[in-house]
């Protein structure tokens, strides 16, 4: 695939410090598709430094005309939606029609929602006797996940330029290419040198650089939560500011009322989406002790649906897979039941992991509290309400959940009682606008929305 050996910075393809590259792999059939260099401390300083330099003009650019050159990138990215859904599925191996309608569909709305914002956001509010102006932090560092390699980057960068910071981003390592597509549209879309730039690399070197940069002034990371912690140890030392959205373990809440045939098709399909590689999954589905029987079977059919290589894509590489299949035989071991899938891979050729449901689980063990990232779903029993509650809210995790029920209302009463940032209600359709991110240890900040703008906004006040 066409790459670029240089990084993006101040406007233009530049060579890298170092000669190190990384190889990027099509998790589908274990083949190098291209190299990219492997950024250093060296790259990041420039990129940072260049940032920098933009950030005064940015900053005082109106916001009307940061809006219409955001609205002019949504237009670049909605024109190379096929170019970007083939190179997503290149790199992260998602079947073509999930990387069309979501991988590339997606950032379009949220870039589109930005675009909308910039203009309309009160960035000079009046309070009693003060006059409050919400001011861009500064440059951003944005280190983003493999998982949904353009969304990741969109829902970073387009509210910091909203808010007229700049930005330094460092993708994940395994799909290098996305973020190198997404640089080329900030370029097509005319935004001035130096406001977006683009390092890749290593997250260890680069990922580090960058988080510990002191001329960074918010860095927002996604990623696991080891990687989270780190950075925000790094982030309060410096006392900068930082976004941190991390792991989930999110609960599917089906109630007695709720239609239960439904709920299970919707709750194996959630987690079945990407492989399961979303940090919101509804990856403990709880069904009362009743109904308990008949869902794991509605489950282990509906699970038979998802073929390994059709759709269902594999795992972004090799460490994924093996890391996921270990989960599945922990479960094994803790003496959960297997009703679909199993730990032995589906393909020979491939980083692909089986669909798996697993039954019996109970709320202590491995599988119910550490986040999987996998096509692995465990059902729980639940005695009454508040034992589901209880179970709900039982990890150290809190993004996201759903709640099904006979109306609205009754889900929405269960709902306002979980520990969680995100909760459908009853399906739930994706909202660009609707704030994302988590309670507990699930992160710090939110994406997306006006909530999400304000991260990337300080404020100050003028007294009269
Ligand atoms: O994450 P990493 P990995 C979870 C998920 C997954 C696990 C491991 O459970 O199984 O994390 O995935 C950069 N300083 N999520 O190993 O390492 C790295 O280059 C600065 C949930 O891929 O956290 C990449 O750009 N940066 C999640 C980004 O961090 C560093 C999405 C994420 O990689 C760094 C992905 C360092 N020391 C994984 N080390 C979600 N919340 O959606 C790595 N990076």
């Amino acid at each position: 695939m066409k790459a670029h050996d240089g990084m993006y910075i101040g406007g233009a393809w530049r060579p890298a410090a170092g000669k190190d590259t990384v190889a990027v792999v099509n998790p589908a059939d274990e083949q190098v598709i291209a190299h990219v260099p492997a950024g250093t401390a060296e790259d990041v300083d420039a990129a940072v430094r260049a940032a920098r330099a933009a950030f005064p003009g940015w900053a005082a650019t109106p916001p009307a005309e940061r809006a219409a050159l955001i609205g002019a990138l949504r237009d670049v990215l909605a024109a190379r939606k096929d170019e970007i859904a083939g190179t997503v599925t290149a790199e992260l191996g998602s079947p073509l029609p999930m990387s069309q309608m979501v991988h590339a569909g997606v950032p379009v709305l949220v870039a589109g929602s930005y675009a909308e914002l910039a203009a309309t956001y009160a960035f000079e509010q009046r309070h009693g006797n003060s006059t409050v102006f919400l001011e861009p932090v500064g440059v951003v560092g944005a280190i983003t996940p493999w998982n949904y390699p353009l969304h990741q980057i969109v829902a970073k960068v387009a509210p910091a330029l909203a808010a007229g910071c700049t930005v330094v981003l460092k993708p994940a390592e395994d799909t290098p290419l996305t973020a190198q597509l997404f640089a080329e549209a900030t370029e097509e879309a005319g935004l001035p040198a130096g406001v977006f730039n683009l390092v890749t690399g290593l997250g260890p070197v680069a990922g580090q650089a960058l988080a510990e940069h002191e001329d960074v002034d918010l860095v927002s990371f996604t990623g696991s939560t080891a990687v989270g912690r780190q950075i925000g140890a790094t982030a309060g030392g410096a006392i900068k500011r930082v976004a941190l959205e991390l792991g989930g373990k999110s609960a599917n809440v089906i109630l007695p009322s709720a239609d239960l045939a439904k709920a299970v098709n919707v709750g194996i399909a959630n987690v079945m989406s990407n492989s399961g590689q979303t940090c919101s999954a509804w990856t403990r589905m709880l069904v009362d002790a009743e109904r308990y029987e008949e869902a794991v079977t509605l489950a282990a059919a509906a699970v038979a649906k998802y073929v390994p290589g059709e759709r269902v894509g594999p795992l972004v590489n090799a460490k994924q897979q093996a890391r996921v299949r270990g989960y599945i035989e922990k479960g094994i071991e803790e003496g959960a039941r297997v009703v679909a899938g199993g730990p032995e891979a589906p393909l020979s050729t491939g980083y692909y992991v089986s669909p798996t449901v697993f039954a019996d689980v109970t709320p202590e063990m491995t599988i119910a509290q550490e986040e999987i990232f996998g096509p692995v779903v465990s059902i729980l029993k639940y005695e009454d309400e508040a034992d589901a509650l209880r179970i709900a809210n039982g990890t150290v995790y809190g993004l996201a959940g759903a709640v099904w029920a006979a109306d609205d209302a009754e889900a929405v009463a269960f709902a306002r009682r979980m520990d969680t940032g995100q909760v459908d209600i009853n399906g739930g359709r994706f909202n660009p606008l609707a704030p994302f991110g988590g309670y507990k240890q699930s992160g710090v900040g939110r994406e997306l929305g006006e909530h999400g703008l304000a991260e990337y906004l300080q404020t100050k006040s003028l007294q009269f």
